[in-house]
């Protein structure tokens, strides 16, 4: 009889090869969560089949869209899963979003299913009918909900949906400097090829190798929980400690049974202010990466006094999964502090002037990369796309940085006006459109300051049109009111102008020096 990995190994599924890549033993605990709760491989694979069979009886069109706005569970995970096995193609999206900026999503990926809450089913479920969605199924994070009501009756046997590895497996929002959110189109060979490289270069141990442990503490809506963990872990058949929200007492708790852990810069602020993270507490882990966010020098140089381990930093983002990864073998070179290593193998970065020609090394210039895990466009904006690309191909990633004379790389800055808060990214063209849009405000500008938790936060300035006064604080409130909270900036000053050059640009350079200290 063909063995399951015979069967499967001609078909582009990102499913395909995840699945094939379960221990043999299928009963061992796959994923352990933070209330005692133990799923096993089999589990994955029968719930997985399940609702696959769901989404397939549904009889959808061909790369129908599955949008999901759900809090973190296994469930959730499974549904993940589901949706790549059925063939459809996930969007996520973050569990802070309000209703105008799910009614955008929406209205511009037209899924042909979403998934929300049962808390939230009142308001989605009014903007999916409007947008012609067919079919709205919720999903709590107590394992409750309609999607498993449904899912139930239907077979636990499920054959995995042929896929080529050009088509499209998930679409990830993305604003933009300037208009609204953009849908990073993946393909399953773009994140298949990216698990695979980051398998090796990261020595993933699978179960037969002694294993690895997955503490899994991050959101699971964007490319570093999603995909650069979930993927990490289920490739190499390895277990994850599922923690539904980032705690880092938790974290501590569990890490004397864990392997690896992931996080953004934040999270590695916060364990650091716990008492209890010493040596001791750290000594079966392999390695700890950070991503998503610049690491301080201070964190990393803190992280190896307090453990003995050296924080792996590595570089990715949601056009493009994982682009650059600080060595985990030592005679490839050491870990370097405030760098993002090297282009994984098979992606290559080159650093650009504004002439489009090669910086030397050592200066600094426009970062662009090329590689099987470069997205395949912007949904239903070819325009938005082909302008992101240079003409022969490099995907232009809006970083800017340099190569050292090791080849390792640094990220200086970028060229897109983005502040990175806590590992989320907010556009401060879109906080600014909605500021504009208030009654009695002129015009405003938002800016990223230093913070010493989340590592950058917005800052607001308003100017109020003439005759009228405006309340900070009801500003404030109005955002938190309209916006994802993580969006909506930590401050808000009422002020005379804005600074501009002879362009009439506003030039917030002159506003950050200005309110760096604000907070
Ligand atoms: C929460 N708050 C934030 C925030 N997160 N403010 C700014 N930035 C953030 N990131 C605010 C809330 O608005 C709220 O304020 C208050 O903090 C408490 O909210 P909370 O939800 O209880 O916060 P907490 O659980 O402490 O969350 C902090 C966090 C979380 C760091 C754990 O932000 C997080 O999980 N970040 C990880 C993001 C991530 O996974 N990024 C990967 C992107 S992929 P108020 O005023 O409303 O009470 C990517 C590519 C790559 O970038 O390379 O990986
Ligand atoms: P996103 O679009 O949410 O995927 O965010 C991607 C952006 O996060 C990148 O373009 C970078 O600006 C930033 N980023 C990711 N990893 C790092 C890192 N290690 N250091 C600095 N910035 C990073």
């Amino acid at each position: 009889m063909p063995t399951y990995k015979a069967l499967q190994a001609d078909n582009g599924n990102l499913f395909s090869a995840l699945r094939a890549a379960f221990p043999a033993d299928l009963d061992a605990t796959a994923v352990e969560t933070d209330n005692r709760l133990f799923y096993t491989w089999r589990d994955l694979d029968r719930a997985s089949a399940r609702m696959a069979n769901l989404l397939c009886a549904l009889d959808l069109p061909e790369g129908s869209r599955v949008a999901v706005q759900v809090e973190k569970s296994v469930e959730a995970l499974i549904l993940y899963l589901a949706t790549l096995r059925a063939g459809f193609v996930f969007l996520p999206l973050n569990t802070a979003y309000q209703s105008a900026e799910i009614d955008y999503f929406i209205g511009n990926a037209e899924p042909a299913v979403v998934v929300c809450t049962e808390k939230n089913f009142g308001w989605v479920s009014k903007i999916a009918f409007k947008a012609g969605t067919k079919h709205v199924f919720t999903l709590s994070e107590n394992i409750t909900g309609s999607l498993l009501d449904r899912a139930s009756n239907f077979s636990d046997q499920h054959d995995i949906v042929r896929r080529d590895s050009g088509d499209l497996a998930a679409i990830l929002y993305t604003s933009g400097t300037t208009g609204r959110s953009k849908g990073a189109m993946l393909t399953h060979g773009n994140l298949l090829s990216n698990a695979l490289v980051l398998k090796k270069v990261w020595e993933w141990r699978t179960a037969e190798q002694g294993g690895d442990v997955l503490i899994h503490a991050l959101p699971i809506f964007h490319v570093h929980g999603l995909f650069v963990a979930i993927h990490g872990a289920l490739i190499n058949g390895s277990k994850m400690i599922w923690l539904s929200k980032f705690d880092p007492k938790v974290v501590l708790e569990k890490m004397p049974e864990a392997t690896i852990f992931m996080g953004v810069p934040t999270l590695y602020v916060r364990l650091l202010a716990e008492p209890g993270l010493n040596p001791d507490v750290a000594k079966n882990m392999r390695l700890f990466i950070a991503g998503s966010a610049p690491l301080l020098i201070e964190t990393f140089n803190a992280w190896q006094t307090r453990t003995g381990h050296t924080i792996l930093e590595r570089y990715g983002m949601s056009e493009t999964a994982m682009l650059t990864s600080n060595p985990y073998d030592p005679s490839l070179g050491e870990r370097r502090g405030g760098t993002v290593g090297f282009p994984l193998p098979g992606v290559t970065i080159r650093v650009q002037d504004e002439n489009n020609k090669a910086v030397p090394t050592g200066e600094i210039g426009a970062i662009e990369v090329k590689g099987p895990n470069v997205f395949k466009g912007y949904w239903r904006m070819p325009e938005k796309t082909a302008e992101e690309f240079s003409t022969d191909g490099f995907f232009k990633t809006g970083d800017v940085g340099k190569y050292d004379e090791r080849g390792y790389i640094t990220i200086v800055g970028r060229s897109k006006d983005l502040i990175i808060s806590g590992g989320y990214n907010v556009y401060p063209a879109e906080i600014e459109g909605y500021l504009n849009d208030l009654p009695g405000v002129e015009e405003s500008a938002v800016i990223g300051i230093p913070h010493p938790d989340f590592g950058e936060v917005g800052v607001a300035l308003l100017i109020a049109k003439p005759g009228t006064v405006l309340d900070p604080a009801n500003i404030v409130a109005s955002m938190k009111a309209n916006l994802a909270n993580f969006k909506v900036p930590k401050q808000c000053f009422v002020i005379d102008s804005l600074p501009r050059n002879t362009m009439g640009k506003v030039q917030k350079n002159v506003l950050r020096e200005q309110y760096a200290k604000g907070l």
